[in-house]
């Protein structure tokens, strides 16, 4: 009997990807995530299909893979002696993980402080040499832009273009579960590589004729970190899910094209929002998430309680696991209660006693 391997993004959608010599033997397994409804978005939206991307579910905890093993695939055939990235966290941990199985130093350049205590534990787990700045995730990146002049220093953060095309291909397995490409596409928004990279998929479908239509956009920045909507720049970003916490996305241009092309639209969802979303998400639905994965479904329902024209079938990108960031989660749930060893007592702090 033959067993069939579970292949990874690059061997199952080869033909849409840039390896005109075959597949490079590179995979830890990313990809195939689960795409589940969400009755209780049905419920509370009126939309008559709401489906959840669970990208949490990749081998390192978030969307990055499906990008990093194609940069990394490519870094190998162009004799990469180090990869560099500048990180909120998780483009660090994809970029550590796929670095050490394909045996090449990784160097990650994060914001002092500000990074989920998951991500900078699987990081350096991985054993990446990580450098921690006093500045935001924009300084990292100014500096390893830099860095990657050096020969054989490849950059493996989103303006690497093998990136947008290894994570276009979650945009591939949605159409494929789904039949054709949905009405509506909620997400998060930080370096604005991944809506710009769904759209790629979408587009790059259609004209295959393996779908008939592509989605509207809907990309969220957090208030106080969404330059985007602002149409500028921003300093200091301030959000408490990390992850997006960048003043100056680098695929603003294309992200931005993208989304006029797809007729949508780049907002703003408040803290309180993504918080209730996050809680939502893990007490309704049994789905842990990070903050900043919240903010589509954040969004979703404020675009709905705004009135908005209902859409029949929407997918929300939930990025990354909750386990990322345990801190988060610890602060926004309720603490165990304690009790001594016995029956009694825990039947008592239950409130269960008779
Ligand atoms: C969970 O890891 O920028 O708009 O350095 O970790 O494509 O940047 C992470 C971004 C959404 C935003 N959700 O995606 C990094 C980093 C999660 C994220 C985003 C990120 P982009």
């Amino acid at each position: 009997m033959t067993l069939s391997v579970p292949a990874g993004v690059i061997e199952r959608y080869l033909e849409f990807l840039p390896f005109a010599d075959g597949a490079p033997d590179l995979t830890i397994g990313e990809g195939g995530t689960p795409l589940v409804r969400a009755p209780v978005l049905e419920d509370r939206t009126g939309i008559r299909e709401v489906w959840l991307k669970l990208e949490g579910c990749n081998p390192t905890g978030s969307f990055k893979d499906r990008g990093m093993v194609v940069a990394v695939a490519k870094a190998l055939e162009a004799d990469a002696r180090a990869l560099i990235c500048a990180s909120t966290g998780n483009t660090a941990a994809a970029a550590a993980a796929y670095g050490a199985r394909a045996g090449v130093m990784t160097v990650c350049v994060v914001p002092h402080g500000s990074t989920a205590a998951g991500k900078l534990a699987q990081t350096r787990m991985f054993g990446a040499r990580v450098v921690a700045v006093t500045g935001t995730f924009d300084h990292a990146l100014t500096i390893v832009r830099q860095l990657a002049e050096r020969d054989g220093v490849i950059l493996v953060n989103s303006v690497n273009p093998h990136r947008l095309e290894g994570q276009k291909t979650a945009a591939f397995e949605i159409v494929d579960a789904l039949g054709d490409a949905p009405d509506e596409l909620y997400l998060p928004v930080g370096n604005a590589g991944n809506i710009a990279a769904y759209w790629r998929g979408f587009v790059g479908y259609r004209e295959a004729g393996r779908a008939t239509q592509t989605p509207v956009l809907r990309g969220f920045q957090a208030e106080g970190a969404a330059p985007m909507v602002l149409g500028h720049p921003i300093d200091d970003p301030v959000t408490q899910a990390s992850a997006i916490r960048i003043g100056n996305p680098a695929n603003w241009e294309e992200a931005a094209a993208a989304c006029d092309a797809s007729d949508g639209s780049i907002e703003a969802v408040p803290e309180a929002a993504m918080a209730d979303a996050y809680r939502l998400l893990a007490q309704e639905m049994g789905v842990f998430v990070e903050s900043a994965s919240a903010a589509g479904v954040a969004g979703l329902l404020q675009r709905r309680a705004g009135g908005s024209a209902s859409p029949e079938r929407v997918v929300c990108v939930l990025t990354g696991s909750g386990l990322k960031d345990p801190d988060t989660a610890l602060r926004e749930s309720d603490d165990p209660i304690a009790a001594p060893p016995d029956l009694d007592a825990v039947t008592r702090v239950l409130g269960w006693s008779d």
